[in-house]
């Protein structure tokens, strides 16, 4: 019974070490290497091999490096293979670290400021409280509310919308399609963190913008394609959004001709707003097999009907 890595060699080493350790009795391959190919039980990847059904015939476990699943083509996972996405701290901190960076920065007109300075133009406003903000984000899921716990304890009037309803503390809580609207009118920071699904695909575009308040900010640490990107530039132009701050793009990388690059409005980071570190995450998947050896329900289950 074995488990094949599929990512960087670098990641590779560091659960190479941790499963020695605490599996002395589970090989552990590197992708192209996989032993006896009846044997892979388990496969850790942020893509999948093609033709999975075939390299893999007894395969039961399929974890995702990512805490997004969309990356994976999950029409080549055979039926009855279990998918679980990555739940770890360090992903939790690092999207903490970002969407907080984006909403201060927002909040702060740091944006502006950076335009300013290439301009040489010295000319400071007065400060607005924190409390003058409200900050909604979408998906309150494992990252999302811990992001929200943190804005709440900066200051910011938060709301949150998810599909079944959450409670954060402090949290004014919207769910479902049918309280989207309601949602957007109150918010002037809206953040990004759902998962890409056939329900979300395309959800941050025109019409959405047009039902935040105007000169909203826009920061999409989701998935490239939660953006219908061909919306954003006009809605930037015509002043009903005032800042966008971009961690993913539809490709990745953005093409070095594309749009986004060189709008003033538009701040772009290379999809780095979080990411599992290899230690945590070996130790939550090691912790996952622990769980399903014993029968026990899985961290981080991947419901295929619902895309998340
Ligand atoms: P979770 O599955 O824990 O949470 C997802 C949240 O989104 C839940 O609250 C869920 O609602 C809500 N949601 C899902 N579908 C809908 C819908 N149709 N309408 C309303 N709400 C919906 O995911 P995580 O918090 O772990 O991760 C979220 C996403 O963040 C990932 O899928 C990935 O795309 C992105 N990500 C980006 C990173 C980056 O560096 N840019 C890094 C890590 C993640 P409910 O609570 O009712 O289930
Ligand atoms: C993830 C990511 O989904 O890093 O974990 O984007």
């Amino acid at each position: 019974m074995s488990i094949v890595f599929h990512h960087t060699p670098e990641r590779a080493k560091v659960w190479g070490e941790k499963f020695a350790k605490a599996r002395p009795d589970m090989p552990f391959y590197v992708w192209p290497e996989t032993g006896p190919k009846e044997d892979v039980r388990y496969l850790a990847a942020w893509k999948t091999p093609d033709d999975l059904a075939t390299l893999f015939p007894n395969l039961e476990v399929l974890f995702s490096l990512g805490a997004g699943i969309d990356q994976l083509n999950l029409a080549n996972v055979p039926p009855g293979v279990k998918i679980i996405r990555m739940v770890e701290s360090s992903l939790v901190e690092g999207m903490i670290e970002y969407v907080l960076w984006a909403v201060l920065s927002f909040h702060r007109d740091m944006f502006r400021y950076a335009r300013q300075q290439r301009e040489h133009v010295w000319d400071g406003s007065h400060n607005r409280p924190a409390k003058l903000y409200r900050v909604g984000l979408m998906g309150m899921g494992e990252l999302g509310s811990p992001v929200l716990e943190k804005l709440v304890s900066f200051g910011y009037e938060c709301r949150g919308w998810s599909r079944s309803r959450r409670e954060v503390p402090g949290v004014k809580s919207f769910a479902g399609a049918g309280e989207l609207d309601a949602f957007l009118a109150e918010t002037d920071i809206l953040v990004c963190l759902v998962p890409l699904t056939d329900a979300t695909r395309g959800i941050l575009n025109r019409s959405l913008f047009e039902k935040l308040p105007k000169g909203a900010c826009l920061i999409n640490c989701g998935r490239g394609g939660h953006l219908v990107q061909d919306d954003l530039i006009p809605a930037l132009d015509n002043g009903q959004l005032s800042q966008a701050v971009l961690d993913v793009a539809t490709p990745e990388p953005l093409p070095p001709e594309h749009p986004f690059w060189d709008h003033p409005r538009i701040f772009l980071t290379p999809h780095i707003a979080s990411a599992a570190q290899s230690d945590t995450a070996a130790e939550a998947v090691l912790a996952n097999l622990r769980r399903y050896e014993a029968g026990e329900l899985m961290t981080g289950v991947i419901d295929t009907g619902r895309g998340y």
